[in-house]
């Protein structure tokens, strides 16, 4: 496949202003009956060139008459000759039982679903997939009535029948124009939770929740969910729901979370299904937010869409960033801040410093199922996020207003996104466009002269661009009174130019300077706090976040220095964490964050040269260094955290599950808690506690984790949702034999290579996670995770590209590994069979 550039756009030569579909289902050979009312666009020749992939071509007929006159490749139907304005009939034949990429029209566990973003309904009939060709959509489905009672699609319900030969029909009708990415068909025999939504205007929507059969109790937090989400949206920007009904359907075959398919979301299980028994309170918290996610694409993307695929962030970083806000309401602020933050430092900044790096609207693109990356979504929601800082938050929401007026029903671009912005605003915003075409994490100096600061700015050069330019950035300041007496001060400043010099609002004297406050911009500081500055931060910032903040750079520091034989570090670290227990005892919301050390991943994403030995070894001294200073206060901690009430997902007892897990995790690192882990196990009524004790055993006890995992999958082995979590737990625990592990692992009965849940639960854990496994100094680890994604790429491109990211950034570690590395991708760039997906990534790497 050859690679797109986004400065090449061309609007289309044609486009569909309706399309009639009539959808045969059978799982070996489904027929697909399309009829388009198609009209030329701007005064040209050129013939009518549709997409089309794994399609078996029956019939074609313009204005009702068979034609003859047109090509067919493996890629497109070109029809030439065609009038201004015509009628394109289409019959095509496919086999959604042999689509195991799990785009286009395939089976989930015997039900027929679609995925269509973001080129996926080439795969179900010829057509112009590309999201600047809105149409209307009229949708007839047939199936066997008994295997498939119900028949889904986008829209509002217009008829539907039955046939004598024991199939029924029904006939579905959008009445909003859309790109064909958000083209949806479900058909199977679910079970169905339902509920109503009266919009601010008064119009009642029915809300339709399908999930498989027996899994109903688990439906409701989803729905919840659900209703809150719609709500909010027009409370904060005022956007109400615009058909019928709202549909969801869970399906267990899924290559991402879910999809915002116009009325008709289809989500992966994993992001419906809760109860107090089977889920976290993180799935509890990860469900309600991808349940917003979807709801709020129903104005940001779909009503709005994108021009072509490189505005992807147009609706995901905007989209993303709304479900964070929604987030922020519902949950405590500071831990959905950290959540967000982490996401940044161990995965997008790793990514922008590697072979992929790309700009939130990426310039140029292989395989467009690749660029659904931590850049677009999540850095393009730090992007939306400083908008929100500049504008403050009534401007922005003037902004998304004035959006909406301006681009309803249109598919439009990111710079029309700021532009819609800055005309609402009366704000000149060129300047923050660069944030959009730049890649890279900018570092920020910082030097002090009294009260006054010079501020530096400065890109380092990327894999796909090396010269960078000044950005727009909010940065925010907290002055900390160094020995906490007085109030912080707190500032935001508008970097422009590579230096800038600031005066302080008040004298510098006994404070300390807490830079990126609340992460106010997606940059790397450079300066080096002294252990006594982050100390005082860590006590005294009137920001939560920037405390916690202090926390890691503390650890960080320790680790670092230990690595290098200084042992100083790690004493003073220690006794500052100890003197924050002590003195925080009763915040249990901060407790339960700073007592986290950054993870072995993050460390790794955020140097340039690794050590693996020496890193996983100091890592583990300075967290068992830290928890021998604490351990009388944890001790006493933990004897009042164990008792609790009747589990419920309420704000206090979320805060309370997550201290005792951060505390006995540390708690483990320097005493005997097996029996309290046993006893924990046990009695918990609820996952949260199940996975803390196996969670504290898997870092500090292996035999009583292995009794405990034994007992957790004799309960759990038939429910594979659940499962996946014992799955991920084995394959991120560090262990010799962790190869011979994995393999028995995926031996197991749950196990499928078709389903990407298992993937990302044992191989996408493994190699993300567990660093010490898959760098084993002999390279049995490389060797091995190589041989598994040559074996899943055929069967899914798509996953196998999303794992291999832990390999692309081979050149941090030292020169064997790096021999050994490069080795195994060049075995995948040999293979002659390799998808587009994979090729683009690895070839990049060793580019
Ligand atoms: N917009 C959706 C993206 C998506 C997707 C993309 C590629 C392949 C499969 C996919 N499933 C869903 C999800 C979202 O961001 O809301
Ligand atoms: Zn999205």
């Amino acid at each position: 496949k050859a690679a797109k550039r986004r400065e090449d756009y061309l609007p289309p030569d044609f486009t569909v202003d309706h399309i009639d579909l009539k959808i045969v289902l059978a799982a070996d050979a489904t027929s697909v009956s399309a009829v388009l009312q198609v009209t030329r666009i701007g005064s040209h020749e050129r013939p009518l060139c549709l997409d089309g992939e794994q399609l078996t071509l029956k019939s074609v007929e313009v204005d009702g008459i068979a034609w003859t006159d047109y090509q067919l490749s493996e890629t497109a139907l070109t029809i030439n000759g065609v009038p201004d304005s015509f009628v394109l009939s289409t019959v095509v034949e496919i086999a959604p039982a042999h689509n195991t990429s799990l785009e286009g029209l395939y089976l989930s566990d015997g039900a027929f679903c679609t995925q269509c973003e973001a080129e996926g309904f080439r795969k179900i009939t010829y057509f112009l997939d590309r999201p600047d060709v809105l149409s209307m959509y009229d949708v007839t489905i047939t199936a066997p009535q008994d295997e498939y009672p119900q028949l889904l699609s986008n829209g509002n319900k217009l008829a539907s029948g039955h046939n004598d030969d024991g199939t029924h029909w029904v006939k579905w009708q959008d009445p909003h124009r859309k790109p064909c990415y958000l083209f949806a068909l479900v058909a199977g025999d679910f079970d169905l939770l339902t509920d109503e939504f009266t919009t601010q205007s008064g119009r009642v929507v029915a809300l339709e929740l399908y999930v498989d059969k027996g899994k109903l109790n688990r439906g409701q937090h989803a729905l919840d969910s659900l209703k809150r989400a719609m709500r909010w949206d027009e409370e904060v920007f005022g956007l109400e729901y615009d058909l019928d009904v709202y549909m969801i359907v869970a399906v267990d075959f899924f290559n991402m979370g879910a999809m915002e398919n116009k009325g008709l979301n289809v989500f992966n299980s994993k992001f419906v299904l809760a109860d107090s028994e089977t889920a976290t309170d993180d799935d509890y918290f990860n469900i309600e937010s991808v349940i917003a996610h979807e709801y709020f694409h129903n104005w940001t993307g779909n009503r709005v869409t994108c021009r072509d695929w490189f505005q992807l962030s147009l609706k995901e970083g905007l989209t993303v960033f709304r479900d964070q806000i929604f987030s922020e309401t519902f949950n405590s602020p500071l831990a959905t801040r950290i959540k967000q933050v982490k996401v940044i430092r161990e995965h997008q900044f790793a990514e922008d410093a590697g072979p992929m790096s790309h700009p939130i609207r990426p310039d140029e693109v292989i395989e467009m199922n690749n660029f659904y990356t931590v850049t677009v979504y999540d850095k393009g929601a730090e992007v939306i996020r400083m908008l929100w800082t500049l504008l403050t938050p009534e401007g922005f929401k003037r902004g998304m207003r004035f959006y909406f007026d301006r681009h309803d029903g249109q598919a439009v671009t990111c710079d029309d996104f700021v532009n819609a912005m800055q005309d609402a605003n009366d704000i000149d915003l060129s300047l923050f466009k660069r944030w959009y075409g730049q890649s890279g994490t900018p570092r920020i100096s910082i030097a002090q002269h009294g009260d006054k600061l010079t501020i530096g700015q400065h890109t380092p050069a990327t894999a796909d661009q090396a010269s960078k330019q000044a950005l727009l950035i909010p940065l925010q300041l907290e002055m900390v009174p160094s020995n906490g007496q007085g109030e912080s001060v707190q500032l935001t400043v508008a970097l422009k130019s590579e230096t800038q010099e600031v005066l302080l609002p008040v004298s510098s004297g006994n404070r300390v300077l807490s830079v990126n406050s609340g992460f106010s911009a997606p940059v790397i500081v450079e300066q080096q706090a002294s252990l006594a500055e982050l100390g005082s931060i860590l006590s005294f910032a009137k920001s939560d976040f920037d405390r916690w903040e202090a926390s890691q750079a503390l650890f960080k520091q320790a680790m670092l220095a230990n690595m290098e034989g200084d042992a100083s570090v790690i004493n003073e670290t220690a006794q500052l964490m100890a003197q924050f227990i002590t003195a925080e005892q009763r915040n249990l919301a901060l407790l339960s964050e700073v007592l986290i050390p950054p993870s072995v991943e993050s460390l790794v994403a955020g140097l340039e040269q690794v050590n693996v030995d020496a890193l996983l070894n100091s890592h583990k001294a300075v967290y068992k260094r830290v928890a021998i200073e604490c351990a009388p206060m944890l001790e006493k901690l933990l004897a009042a955290l164990v008792l609790r009430d009747e589990y419920a997902y309420t704000p206090e007892q979320i805060v309370q599950r997550k201290a005792l897990n951060t505390l006995l995790k540390l708690y483990s690192q320097c005493q005997d808690t097996s029996d309290m882990l046993t006893t924990l196990f046990t009695n918990a009524d609820n996952m949260t506690d199940t996975l803390t004790a196996l969670q504290a055993a898997q870092l500090g006890n292996q035999s009583t984790f292995e009794s405990l995992m034994q007992q957790f999958e004799e309960r759990w082995q038939d429910d594979p949702l659940v499962l996946d979590k014992w799955f991920a737990l084995h394959a991120t625990t560090e262990r010799p034999d962790i190869l011979a592990r994995l393999q028995l692992l995926m031996e197991h009965k749950q196990y499928t290579l078709k389903n990407p849940n298992r993937i990302r639960a044992i191989l996408g854990s493994f190699a993300f996670y567990n660093t010490a496994g898959l760098h084993l100094s002999d390279g049995s680890g490389y060797r091995f995770f190589t041989d598994h994604l040559l074996a899943i790429d055929p069967v899914n491109p798509q996953v196998a590209a999303r794992i291999v990211t832990p390999l692309l950034s081979w050149r941090k570690f030292d020169s064997d590994r790096q021999d050994k590395i490069k080795f195994h991708l060049t075995r995948i760039l040999d293979n002659p069979q390799i998808s587009s997906d994979l090729f683009e990534k690895v070839s990049k790497s060793l580019a």
